[in-house]
């Protein structure tokens, strides 16, 4: 029983934000997932905007401040990288927080967040843990049949949403069923507040705080597994928010659209404003936009790449989670090239266009070679996403993705194992057919092992034919004047 009246907490007043060690797989056959090293914007984005309103703030990365220690298996072939549990035990005494919050940004990691909150609340038992992110706001009020230790989650964006809270739980605990998006205990039931807002006007959020990152260890280790920098002192960034697009698959309405697509985009003068600290401060020469979908508009494509390219000559840029296929006129291209975005990276998906029109996609296979060949005539570095092992397919149609895949002229090739998370369309789809397999681990809701077994394949299967796909293609690739793949070998895997 721990509800709100029973903290008898000190007003909160010091604020530890943490960003949990991450896991990944590492086979025995010594296959390895990419180990990665990069800003969590969403903790900086709540980190600022809590400053602001005058409470003490401080970030906590442990997937990168322990990314050379020994890393931990934790259950078989998937193993733990970050800092050890004696050292994040550590910073909580030394900081001794008045509120512990918790990002978790994939389900893969729920494990590892809830460590976090067990050491937490094993040092400071009354102490309350918030966590956020795209995890806990896709799997909503079930996340509370996992831990005891987390006393409140809050669904989407979380900036305006925590303050709430710490102004609630600080003077007005009564208003707690009054917050959007707020899911937490009281005495023995859990309250689930309606979930609906979402930031209007973006540009009035404070810029990331960088200051608190560790950025020297993400520029040292340069590690975003989306994408092969071109410079060493590389810096994710969000120029939007949502996406205007809703795949039957895709999770991200959970966080920026609740009540259906909201994408919101930043106006150029603020997005030059993050690029300017960025390069002055912190002397960055490369940007990945990790925008769900960077380039849906294309008025807002052009501009931004024009107004990037005139006030910062030389830099360079990429959009590594994504382009949308149908907004790349020629135009489009030339602009982004001359603004200085060097790489493609085209979320084609199915190589079989009745799968893409069925599910409402606007990639029409028809013109990839073109689109390719102007790429490739502006200079880009060009990369396709492909997603294998959706339910409905058959082994026939995963193989027509796979051909098609290696008859295209691309620079990099990505295959994902496509993964239900809980509440999107495809879950349902899994769930009332019986194709989920059961208590499996958060763990495997990765693009590299899967969970849905149906009566044409299973994760296994899924896992052999990628790894003999990406091979394949590999090799092709590799005999190209210019291969640029973004693994570094053969053993290394994307997820
Ligand atoms: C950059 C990125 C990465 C980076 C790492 C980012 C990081 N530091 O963790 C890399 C490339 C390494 C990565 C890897 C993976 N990723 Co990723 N990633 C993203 C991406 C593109 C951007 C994240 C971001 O900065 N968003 C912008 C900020 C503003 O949003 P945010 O982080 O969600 O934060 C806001 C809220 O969530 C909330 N919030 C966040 N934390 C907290 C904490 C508290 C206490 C509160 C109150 C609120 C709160 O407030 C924030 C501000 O509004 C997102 C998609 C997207 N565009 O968001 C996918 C996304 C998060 N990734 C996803 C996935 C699946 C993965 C992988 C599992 C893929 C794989 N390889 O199999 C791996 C896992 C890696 C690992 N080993 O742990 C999914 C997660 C889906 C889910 N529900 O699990 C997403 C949503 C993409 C998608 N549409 O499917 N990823
Ligand atoms: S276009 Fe990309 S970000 Fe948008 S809904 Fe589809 S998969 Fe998600």
């Amino acid at each position: 029983m721990k509800n709100t009246s029973q903290f008898k907490f000190n007003k909160i007043s010091r604020i530890l934000f943490i960003h949990p060690p991450g896991n990944r797989v590492i086979r025995k056959d010594g296959e390895r997932g990419m180990k990665a090293c990069v800003q969590p914007v969403g903790l900086a984005y709540l980190a600022s905007f809590i400053r602001e309103k005058g409470f003490e703030t401080v970030i906590l990365d442990c997937a990168a401040e322990g990314y050379d220690e020994p890393e931990i298996e934790l259950e078989p072939e998937i193993f733990r990288y970050g800092l050890s549990d004696d050292k994040i035990i550590r910073y909580l005494e030394d900081y001794k927080p008045d509120l512990v919050c918790i990002s978790c940004p994939q389900l893969v990691r729920i494990p590892e967040a809830i460590t976090v909150a067990n050491l937490s609340k094993k040092i400071y038992p009354k102490v309350p843990v918030v966590m956020g992110g795209a995890s806990v706001s896709t799997l909503g009020i079930e996340f509370f049949s996992l831990t005891n230790d987390v006393d409140y989650i809050i669904r989407g964006e979380g900036e305006q949403r925590l303050y709430d809270l710490i102004q609630a739980l600080n003077s007005t605990p009564s208003q707690l069923s009054l917050l959007d998006g707020l899911i937490y205990r009281d005495g023995d039931a859990i309250i689930e507040n309606p979930f609906v807002s979402v930031i209007q006007n973006i540009d009035d959020l404070p810029l990331p705080a960088y200051d608190l990152l560790p950025m020297n260890i993400y520029f040292e280790k340069n590690r975003n597994p989306s994408v092969h920098s071109s410079a060493q002192r590389s810096c994710t960034m969000i120029s939007s928010r949502g996406c205007p697009v809703k795949c039957y698959y895709c999770p991200v309405h959970k966080v920026f659209g609740p009540t259906g697509p909201n994408y919101r985009m930043r106006s150029n003068e603020n997005v030059l404003n993050e690029i300017e600290l960025l390069t002055s401060r912190y002397d960055v020469q490369e940007i990945q936009f990790e925008d769900s979908n960077f380039n849906s508009s294309i008025a807002r494509t052009m501009s931004l790449s024009h107004a990037i390219g005139e006030r910062f000559s030389g830099l360079r840029w990429t959009t590594p989670h994504g382009n949308q296929m149908s907004t790349l006129t020629p135009e489009v291209l030339s602009a982004m090239k001359k603004g200085g975005c060097y790489s493609l990276h085209l979320a084609l998906e199915s190589g079989n266009q009745e799968f893409l029109e069925k599910r409402k996609k606007s990639v029409k296979l028809s013109k990839v070679d073109l689109l390719l060949e102007q790429a490739k005539e502006e200079g880009f570095v060009r990369s396709a996403f492909f997603m294998i092992g959706f339910p409905e397919e058959n082994r026939e149609n995963i193989a027509r993705t796979i051909n098609y895949a290696d008859s295209i002229d691309i620079d990099d090739i990505h295959f994902f194992i496509a993964i239900p998370f809980p509440n999107t369309e495809i879950y349902d789809i899994c769930k009332q057919n019986g194709w989920l397999i059961p208590n499996i681990s958060w763990r495997h809701f990765r693009y590299s092992v899967g969970v849905i077994k149906t009566e044409h394949f299973d994760p296994a299967y899924l896992q052999t034919v990628r790894r003999n796909a990406w091979l394949k293609i590999r090799r092709r690739l590799e005999k190209k004047e210019h291969a640029v793949l973004l693994s570094k070998n053969e053993k290394e895997i994307y997820g």
